[in-house]
């Protein structure tokens, strides 16, 4: 065997045994069971939430989750508006998505970003990459670029809804599909709460939704580029999030955490942004 040639194919089994080694989405598969009861749930949910709270808005980090909620919004034609906080710090596969979001689903996302001001002087103060020094300057840096803007992507609407799930580690084992947000008053939805990491890929695969590639190279949970990396087979799925802190904590403040004593996991949802130009979701 010829030297570049064994060198090419060590390279290539190395390159698969890492692969081999790293996280990687449930394997296609048959229809889980209740699929299509769930389905037929979240289209009816998301029909209620746009019905029932005027203004409401998903909040989108172009997850899997995010996309199979965008694509049932899409479907179902409710008027919910659908935004993304791009921090700055995104990764480039991660803003491509906004365009596929456009062209397949037909539906054009808010963007809201930091103020300038407030990055600058962190930037300054902290160094671009400070959020490495400690918990307190990484809740700085997250408090400006994503709290901060989520705060207005949220001034005046009655409801939001998130791709949070139950299975995405302890912090949200209790996770309600309906929450009070505490802080605004208004209802907040996690509407995939319950559904299974099976379920999830087989609507976004059988629905075509258009997907973030760092899935497949390893990363169950996306966030911004600097802070989050791939993981191995078996370890939590936000193992790779912030992944030089100790602290079991991995959230980033978005969510605070209701009372699982005062949530409900009611299906039934009766009850009843902005840096610039975006203040409503645009359909094709
Ligand atoms: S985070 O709090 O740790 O960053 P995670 O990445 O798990 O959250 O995403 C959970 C949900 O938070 C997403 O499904 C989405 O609703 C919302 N979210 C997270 N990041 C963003 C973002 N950059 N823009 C808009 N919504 C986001
Ligand atoms: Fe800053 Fe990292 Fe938080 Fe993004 S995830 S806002 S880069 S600390």
């Amino acid at each position: 065997m010829s030297g570049e040639l064994s060198s090419r194919l060590n390279s290539e089994l190395g390159s698969s045994i890492v692969r081999a080694a790293l996280w990687q989405p449930p394997p296609a598969g048959s229809k889980p069971a209740d699929f299509d009861v769930f389905v037929r749930d979240l289209h009816r949910t998301i029909s209620e939430i746009g019905r029932d709270h005027s203004r409401a808005a998903l909040a989108s980090s172009l997850s899997v989750e995010d996309m199979v909620i965008t694509h049932a919004i899409a479907a179902t034609g409710a008027p919910i508006d659908v935004f993304m906080i791009d921090t700055g710090r995104l990764h480039a596969e991660t803003l491509q998505l906004r365009e596929l979001v456009r062209a397949q689903l037909g539906i054009e996302m808010l963007v809201l970003q930091p103020r300038t001001e407030a990055v600058v002087h962190f930037v300054a103060t902290r160094g671009l990459n400070g959020f490495y020094e400690g918990v307190a300057q990484r809740h700085e840096c997250c408090h400006l670029r994503k709290v901060e803007p989520l705060e207005r992507a949220l001034a005046g609407r009655a409801a939001w809804l998130t791709g949070q799930r139950r299975a995405h580690g302890s912090e949200r084992a209790q996770l309600a599909e309906r929450e009070l947000d505490g802080e605004r008053g208004i209802p907040k939805f996690n509407p995939l709460a319950a559904w299974s990491d099976a379920a999830v890929w087989h609507y976004a695969r059988s629905e075509g939704v258009p997907l973030n590639p760092l899935y497949a190279r390893g990363y169950p949970s996306i966030g911004c580029e600097p802070c989050t990396r791939a993981v191995r087979a078996g370890e939590d799925a936000r193992a790779g999030r912030w992944w030089w802190e100790a602290s079991a904590s991995k959230e980033c403040g978005l969510h605070v955490f209701a009372n699982p004593a005062t949530a409900t996991v009611d299906r039934s949802v009766a009850t009843p942004v902005n840096e610039s130009a975006h203040e409503t979701t645009h359909r094709r």
